[in-house]
């Protein structure tokens, strides 16, 4: 049964007198508000009932997990990348057990598929689907003056806690990092289960 759950955030900002308001880490719930973050209720009934196929299809064994040595035979793109799978599994494996249940899986689809979304509504100026998403990046200013977010001091200290290398742009590899460890601290699990 798909159930549409309403992502309410109460927020509480405190900026301590003399302390810089860019130093303060990011709260998860606020980034996850200002990003316009919804979980599983961005998604149709059958979007979501078809979340979970390719895991059943991985799935070789049929033990209901998927094992490193199966993510890497169940796409081209893992083969003679065993280290590109390992680090596609690990993202997934919330407890840590080196395989990825279908919950887990469901999870990151979730998130990863939502997160690329918005990724390109911050910056509508860029034609992403022409560009391999391997190589997705946004500049500072394309981030922090974006009509999507609309607040531009906050969207200033979002980006510096995204930007993990400093280089000025935000790369989706480490935007996505961020963005699943927030969303998975701030989101209740029944907006992500995808059940
Ligand atoms: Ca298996
Ligand atoms: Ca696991
Ligand atoms: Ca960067």
């Amino acid at each position: 049964m798909f159930r549409l759950t309403t992502l309410t955030i109460v927020t509480c900002i405190t900026i301590g007198s003399g302390v810089a308001a860019s130093a303060a880490p990011v709260d998860p719930a606020v980034a996850m508000n200002l990003l316009g973050v919804q979980g599983e209720v961005s998604f149709s009934a059958s979007e979501i009932a078809n979340l979970d196929r390719p895991f059943y299809r991985s799935d070789q064994n049929g033990d209901g997990y998927l094992s490193e040595s199966e993510y890497i035979s169940s796409s081209p793109h893992f083969r003679g990348n065993p280290q590109g799978a390992r680090g596609f599994l690990g993202a997934s494996d919330n407890n840590g057990d080196g395989r990825v249940s279908r919950d887990e899986y469901v999870q990151n689809r979730i998130i990863t598929d939502e997160a690329k979304s918005i990724f390109e509504m911050i910056d509508q100026d860029t034609n992403w689907g022409s560009i391999s998403a391997f190589r997705w990046q946004m500049t500072r200013s394309a981030f922090v003056d974006s009509s999507y977010l609309g607040n531009s001091q906050l969207a200033s200290q979002l980006f510096d806690e995204f930007d993990s290398d400093n280089d000025g742009q935000l790369q989706l590899r480490e935007y996505l990092v961020r963005y699943g460890r927030w969303a998975r601290q701030a989101l209740p699990q029944d907006m992500l289960d995808g059940l």
